[in-house]
């Protein structure tokens, strides 16, 4: 038995525990002798209310879960280190950025907002991205969105939002999804959401991989310097891999063939050491510059485009450590916009100020005490002393009579510490105004920006545009709502309202008078404020566009190739693509009709990982079919062509070799593969290198989306 003679000795004991080597105890660290049955009067008699043992387990089972978060109750995370790679003393005088190569360990949370806690990875969605930096001064959270703008402009509207959006009350129908009545209601009546819905009706809302999506602070804060000084400041989080997607119909088909498709592809990215990487940026606005702009930085329907300030990088952050325990990590992370440090500060964005009340609130519900900084995860690595005491499930030992401030029996601690100290302090803002209920006219237009994103898409992704709301008003039963949104569309664009209207056999009506801001119904139109457009003095932006976006590298590493093989394969055409992807830091992975070992043409043998029944092609990047003998009996085999049907359909890489090329020319989209698809590599010889070259240069550019047709033209 351990005698625990010190204090940290049995911190450890309590707080870490793998389960291994070790004997069966009860939560009170008693023995169990037998875990099988429970306490009976005789083998065939009724069980006793003494059985201490079955009921500390089933009580603690019986209370397991815990109140998932209200939103984004989807999510993954990792840990990680922020490391300074440009620091910026002159901006801030937060520690975490004032010295280069300085690291900070964090932990990184990924989520969907409207599913529960078990729906898809794959709803057409935001996504979460937050961050928690265990800085030395304190613990600061970056809680973040992919996407830079908000469907609302005042936290008031967040829980109508939400109602709206979550599954509708009488029926609880549908799950992680915005395609029905309620949400599309709200919208239609909310033109400061116009957009916020370009954004999610873009393939930003169905990203490829948590990995590949940028993240954005959404709000205008302020950072401090040591002389007091502020600024205003935009976060950004660039993405290493590039920002990408996959399509609409791959997102629902992955949702079925596998749901934790995004959690599962970042645990294995962290385990098999592809690191998750991002650049922090800011977009610094002098103080001066508060009303220079068309908008106003205090609207987080508003972003700031990068040709009119540019995005500087101060750091990395890599991710590198997955959790060793979902629930105590992962779930119990408690994140919080007004969890800052020194040198960092809020503006004053109404959407922010809510927030900056919402989060402590929640943590109290879902975790269910004030004590939640004290879970692992949660727990600051900076020295926490103050006079706050007591509670549910108090994990300090307080010692002392002293829980005041200002005291002398303790000596006066703890004491306050001086701005120099570290002490935090606000910015020194000047405030002198009446108190109001109203929202600035500076917060007025709805559809400048909506516009600036939209024209900034490439054809392609204004196509994938159309077809989303195609798709989300399509599942919309209510013929005035489709109409409404309609009418809000087409001030943004024309013939973006028509093409919609067209899927959906409706027609664009004249443009109305909107209601906004006030508590107006659609019967009685007409806001005391009335909506504006005021066109964006940056025409088109690259950095709005996922496919222009200047954070794409021609990287394919971690992605993952299908290579279809059968009996008979050719073994030196597997090795090669092999071999070349793994030089690029992909992998390849190969699929057979059955698994176990597939004989090669050299009476070698391939493992297959997955047979059709376990893979799809959605679950891959590109697909490739070496020669070989056994293709006779794979050109019969139908799941071979609806794998890639898919993949054709989302515009992916296929290619083959030798006689496998021809199988492709049997395939139902043969006849649409025009000479001009980078996407299709084909080569009548065998493979060479120089074959899977071609492969992975093709591989780089993501997808081929001009081989679908464009519904905006
Ligand atoms: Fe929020 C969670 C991001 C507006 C109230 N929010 C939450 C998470 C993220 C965001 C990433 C999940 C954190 C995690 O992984 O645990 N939220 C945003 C962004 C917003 C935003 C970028 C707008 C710019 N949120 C927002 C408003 C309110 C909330 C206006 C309320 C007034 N958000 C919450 C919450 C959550 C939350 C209810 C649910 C679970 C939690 O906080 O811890 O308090």
């Amino acid at each position: 038995m351990k005698n625990f003679q010190d204090e940290k000795q049995r911190d450890l004991s309590i707080n870490k525990s793998d389960g291994t080597n070790k004997f069966l105890t009860t939560d009170q660290g008693l023995r169990i002798n037998d875990d099988n049955n429970s306490l009976k009067a005789g083998e065939r008699g009724p069980s006793l209310l003494e059985d201490f043992i079955l009921r500390e387990k089933i009580t603690h089972f019986d209370h397991e879960r815990i109140p998932e978060r209200i939103v984004h109750a989807r999510g993954s995370g990792a840990h990680g280190f922020f490391e300074v790679t440009n620091p910026i003393p002159e901006l801030t005088k937060a520690g975490f950025l004032k010295e280069k190569g300085l690291k900070t360990p964090v932990f990184a949370r990924f989520s969907t907002v409207a599913g529960s806690r078990g729906s898809t990875d794959l709803a057409r969605d935001a996504r979460g991205f937050a961050v928690k930096f265990y800085t030395q001064e304190g613990i600061y959270d970056l809680v973040a969105n992919n996407i830079p703008v908000f469907f609302i402009q005042d936290a008031a509207k967040f829980p109508d939002l939400i109602h709206a959006v979550k599954p509708e009350p009488h029926n609880e129908i549908p799950q992680a999804a915005s395609a029905h009545d309620t949400f599309w209601d709200f919208i239609s009546l909310m033109p400061e959401s116009m957009h916020m819905i370009m954004w999610v009706m873009s393939d930003r809302a169905i990203p490829r991989s948590y990995r590949m999506m940028e993240g954005f602070g959404v709000h205008t804060f302020r950072l401090i310097n040591e002389q007091e000084e502020s600024v205003f400041v935009k976060f950004h989080w660039k993405p290493k891999l590039g920002t990408h997607a996959v399509a609409w119909d791959e997102a629902q088909k992955i949702s079925g063939k596998n749901p934790d498709f995004h959690r599962e592809d970042l645990w294995e990215a962290i385990e098999t050491g592809n690191f998750p990487e991002w650049e922090l940026g800011v977009q610094v606005i002098p103080a001066e510059d508060e009303n220079k702009y068309e908008f106003d930085l205090l609207d987080p329907t508003k972003l700031v485009p990068e040709e009119l300030v540019p995005v500087t990088i101060v750091g990395r952050m890599v991710l590198n450590k997955n959790p060793d325990n979902f629930f105590a990590e992962t779930e119990q992370i408690a994140f919080h916009p007004g969890h800052i440090v020194p040198g960092i500060d809020f503006s004053n964005d109404p959407l922010l100020q809510g927030r900056l009340f919402s989060y402590t609130d929640t943590q109290l519900s879902r975790l269910g005490s004030p004590n939640f900084h004290e879970i692992p995860i949660n727990r600051s690595v900076a020295p926490v002393h103050n006079n706050q005491r007591d509670g549910h499930m108090r994990q300090e030992i307080n010692k002392g009579r002293v829980s005041y401030h200002p005291n002398s029996l303790g000596g006066g601690c703890p004491y306050q510490a001086q701005i120099e100290q570290g002490g935090f302090s606000s910015f020194n803002e000047r405030v002198d105004a009446h108190k109001v209920r109203e929202r600035s006219e500076s917060f007025n237009d709805h559809f400048g920006q909506a516009k600036l994103f939209f024209n900034s898409q490439t054809p392609e992704e204004k196509s994938h545009i159309v077809k989303a709301l195609r798709f989300e008003l399509g599942k919309v039963e209510t013929t005035a709502i489709r109409v409404r949104v309609l009418g809000l569309l087409s001030q943004i664009d024309t013939t973006l309202a028509e093409k919609v209207a067209l899927g959906l056999g409706a027609t664009v009506p004249p443009i109305l008078e909107t209601p906004i801001n006030k508590g107006v119904s659609p019967e009685n139109e007409g806001g005391s404020q009335e909506p504006q457009t005021i066109e964006s003095s940056v025409s088109a932006s690259e950095a709005l566009s996922m496919i222009t976006n200047p954070t794409n590298s021609p990287t394919i590493a971690s992605r993952k190739v299908a290579i279809i093989c059968s009996d008979g394969v050719s073994e030196a055409a597997v090795l090669n693509i092999k071999r070349a992807l793994k030089k690029e830091d992909a992998k390849g992975c190969i699929i057979a009709p059955h698994l176990g070992s597939i004989v090669t043409d050299a009476d070698g043998a391939v493992a297959a990982e997955f047979s059709f029944l376990t893979a799809s092609s959605v679950l891959f990047d590109a697909v490739y079919i070496p020669h070989g003998l056994g293709l006779n009996a794979l050109a019969e085999n139908d799941d071979l062509f609806e794998f890639l049907n898919d993949a054709y359909k989302h515009c992916k890489v296929i290619g083959a070799d030798g006689e496998a090329s021809e199988i492709l020319s049997s395939a139902p989209f043969a006849s649409k593969i025009t000479n001009d698809d980078e996407g299709i590599i084909l080569t009548s010889e065998a493979a060479t290198e120089g074959f899977a070259q071609d492969f992975i240069t093709a591989m780089t550019k993501h997808r081929f989306w001009q081989r679908e047709p464009n519904l905006y033209n």
